[in-house]
């Protein structure tokens, strides 16, 4: 988007977004004279659009940072202490073409282990796109899943038999009740329009409650109450809610018999038929610390305010059985009849429509390869073919990952990164998992190359990313280091294109876009829909000649699939299951809180930890109740230690009662720097979490206990 004429010197305005994995994806224009960016502004239109959060603002600091990594390295010292010294592109890549070869050749492909993550998660330079890509022409490797809404894929998949179960945000305008469970959308950003949504819903009248172990800043101003709850519970309350709809038959009978299957046999665990154990608002207060009167109103106002929107996030999935608490989300979404419908939601957690996803991107040819389970990384690396994975990993090949610092379990991380006899990594920043690589290759930004901006989720629009200011000298895109390595090793046709060609022809084909020439003068197009677009419309509407696509063509609340699955930890319905390090564990009497470690508003995941005017928006205390901190004697802004038997961090307190008794948070994504005693003193959340995945696939970063000391 040109403002003024073409001269070099004139102020030029052009857009670009965000493509890190972050839920914003938001309109940035940047001001650039001379290959300089001036200064960066975003969408000044008035209500909802496609305003930026002050991390996008500062993405300045970011491209320009003094520490961004700027030639390829090469490790010099021992593994992990960052010592490393500056080589010759030819060199760095000659080496990393070498290594693959040797390893493919010595012991096979399962022998590499590919850890990309979504750095980037834009059509054309997506790192786990250029990746893939690069990796199936290669032969394949072994891969890993993804770590952030397994339970929710795995729930909406069960009982809807898709995970398009989202809706356009607008849909929001049209609800009576929002409930807000375990979403804190002020903070953790999920489309930039969506918090303007909210609050004009609240404006309209709409009853907005928030059901979170804190008072996030959401619960604080959006919502008219807070319902704290202990983490890792939620299911339960879910299924007292379910108790008190069918004891006082609140629930939408039609719906139920017209929709879904499987309700008898949910009804008789509710009920306690099967087990003499009703599960009532009083059974639900014992595990939650929700008092009974309180699930009575909830479920109350959910069955009887229509129509309602229940947003169950991913952080209570992100739990030790947390599938369950999807499953039971879902469901009682059907029972009070709020799903397809205007102002309702799906409650499946999942969020995706197929709007807004362009009709191509970076093409992956079909490569069956062996899969690791995000939480098993670490066990697979260290144990390999004795521990039951596909291979001995030789080689660890990681782009856009963070993994030390965002996967389970940091110590058994650092063990298992000593193990690789090859480990490369594309990074922007010498990361704490960048530190133990043996080559790395220093990328661009995504104000460096040129791209497509696709929403997060919601949406519908689309940003043309353009190529604001000339890479760093000596970086290159993924897509462009991968092109040189498939060169390197006679690998053909992994990219015969430029990066305006792939663009072209992703925007040619994707309906509902402009010519490209178009979108590229506009910087940016939003879909206008005529009303909302609401997951499930259709099998609501006409169910004769939509069924839902699962084996019975209906709402599965009793799964099928799951039921073929056969193990009694994933149940065919939603049931309430005893977390591990939840608030029964016999392990609370040795580390007796709680820890649930949410995203920041000042980092996307673990980025700009590392950029000092970010850093200083960060809230990186760990709250507390005042009944923990008394009897620990710790008060506001004193030093703490957070530990258990898996690690050690440094942080500082915030007393409040934000938080509920029993439980504190640290935002993840803090960078880990351990002292010579092991002691993180960065305050990496991670160095407490547990390496176990819950049944049905979730990571249960919120599954964790923990104790907590004042330092003197
Ligand atoms: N600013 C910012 N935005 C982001 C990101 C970021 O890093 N920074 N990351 C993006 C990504 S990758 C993701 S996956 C999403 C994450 O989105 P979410 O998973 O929704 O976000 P979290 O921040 O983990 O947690 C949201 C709320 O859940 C609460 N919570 C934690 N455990 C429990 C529990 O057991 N029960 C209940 N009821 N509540 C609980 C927390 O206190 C918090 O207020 O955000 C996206 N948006
Ligand atoms: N305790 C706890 N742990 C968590 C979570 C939690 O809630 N609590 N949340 C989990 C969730 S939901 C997620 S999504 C994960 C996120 O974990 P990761 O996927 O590891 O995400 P990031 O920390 O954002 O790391 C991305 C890295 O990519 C780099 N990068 C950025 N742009 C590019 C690029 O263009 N190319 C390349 N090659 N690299 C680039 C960045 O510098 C950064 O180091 O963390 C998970 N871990
Ligand atoms: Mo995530």
């Amino acid at each position: 988007m040109t403002q003024t004429n073409d001269s070099n010197r004139q102020e030029r305005v052009l857009t670009t977004c965000c493509s890190y994995d972050c839920g914003g994806r938001c309109l940035l224009k940047i001001h650039v004279s001379e290959g300089t960016i001036n200064r960066i502004g975003t969408d000044n239109r008035l209500g909802p659009g496609l305003k930026a959060c002050p991390r996008g603002i500062a993405q300045k600091e970011v491209v320009y940072a003094p520490d961004r990594l700027t030639q390829p390295l090469k490790r010099v010292g021992d593994r992990g202490n960052g010592e490393f010294e500056p080589i010759h592109w030819e060199e760095a890549l000659e080496t990393v073409s070498q290594e693959l070869k040797r390893v493919k050749e010595q012991y096979g492909v399962n022998s590499i282990l590919l850890i990309d993550s979504v750095g980037s998660m834009s059509p054309l330079h997506g790192t786990r796109k250029t990746a893939r890509r690069f990796f199936s022409l290669f032969g394949g490797c072994t891969t890993w899943g993804s770590k952030s809404l397994e339970a929710a894929h795995l729930a909406s998949l069960a009982t809807f038999g898709t995970d398009f179960t989202g809706d356009s945000r607008e849909n929001l305008l049209h609800s009576r009740l929002i409930i807000m469970w375990g979403w804190n959308p002020l903070v953790s950003r999920f489309g930039p329009d969506t918090v303007s949504y909210l609050a004009s819903a609240k404006k309209a009248g709409a009853k907005i409650i928030s059901v979170d172990p804190r008072r996030s800043p959401s619960a604080v101003s959006l919502a008219e109450r807070w319902i704290p709850i202990k983490p890792g519970t939620d299911a339960a309350l879910l299924i007292a809610m379910a108790y008190v709809m069918i004891a006082e038959d609140l629930y939408d009978h039609h719906f139920i018999e017209t929709y879904t299957v499987g309700f008898e046999r949910f009804k008789g665990y509710v009920m306690g038929r099967d087990d003499n154990l009703p599960k009532t608002p009083g059974w639900a207060m014992d595990i939650t610390g929700v008092p009974a009167e309180t699930t009575v109103q909830l479920a109350r106002d959910y069955a009887t305010i229509k129509p309602a929107a229940l947003w169950a996030s991913w952080a209570p999935g992100r739990t030790a059985f947390g599938e369950q608490y999807h499953r039971a989300a879902i469901t009682l979404a059907a029972m009070t009849g709020n799903i397809g419908i205007r102002g309702g939601h799906a409650a499946g957690g999942t969020g995706r429509m197929p709007l807004g996803v362009l009709a191509k991107s970076l093409p992956v040819p079909e490569n069956s390869t062996p899969v690791v389970h995000v939480t098993d990384v670490y066990d697979a690396m260290i144990r390999g073919k004795s521990g039951g994975y596909p291979g001995d990993i030789k080689l660890l090949y990681i782009v856009g990952c963070n993994l030390l610092n965002q996967f389970l379990n940091t110590s058994r991380g650092v063990v298992a990164l000593k193990r690789p006899e090859f480990i490369v990594i594309h990074e922007l920043f010498l990361t704490p998992t960048a530190k133990y690589a043996d080559i790395i290759l220093p990328v661009t930004h995504f104000f460096e190359r040129q791209d497509i901006g696709e929403p997060w989720m919601g949406g519908p629009y689309f940003i043309h990313m353009e190529k604001v200011i000339a890479p760093v000298p000596e970086t290159m895109s993924d897509l462009a280091i991968f092109t040189a390595l498939a060169l390197r090793l006679g690998l053909s046709n992994y990219n015969e294109k430029s990066d305006e060609e792939w663009s072209r022809e992703f925007v040619s084909v994707t309906p509902d876009l402009p010519e490209y020439e178009a979108f590229k003068r506009q910087g940016f197009h939003q879909i206008g829909l005529e009303q909302p677009w609401v997951s499930f419309r259709e099998q609501i509407e006409d169910p004769d000649n939509h069924p839902f696509p699962t084996p019975s063509g209906k709402i599965e609340i009793y799964s099928h699939r799951l039921a073929e699955m056969h193990n009694p930890l994933i149940p065919p319905i939603p049931k309430y299951i005893e977390p591990w390090e939840g608030p029964k564990d016999d392990l609370k009497k040795k580390y007796p809180i709680q820890l649930v470690s949410p995203h920041s508003k000042a980092r996307a995941n673990s980025l700009f930890d590392n950029i000092p005017r970010l850093k200083s928006l960060a809230d990186d205390a760990i709250w507390l109740n005042p009944s923990d901190a008394r009897p620990r004697d710790i008060k506001s802004g004193d030093k703490v230690r957070v530990f258990n038997d898996r690690g050690h961090l440094l942080t500082v307190a915030r007393v409040t009662d934000s938080i509920i008794p029993g439980v504190a948070s640290l935002d993840a994504g803090a960078w880990f720097r351990p002292d010579s005693q092991g002691l993180d003193r960065g305050g990496c959340v991670n160095v407490l979490t547990r390496d176990v995945m819950s049944p049905g696939g979730s990571f249960a970063c919120n599954s964790c206990l923990v104790q907590i000391k004042r330092m003197n």
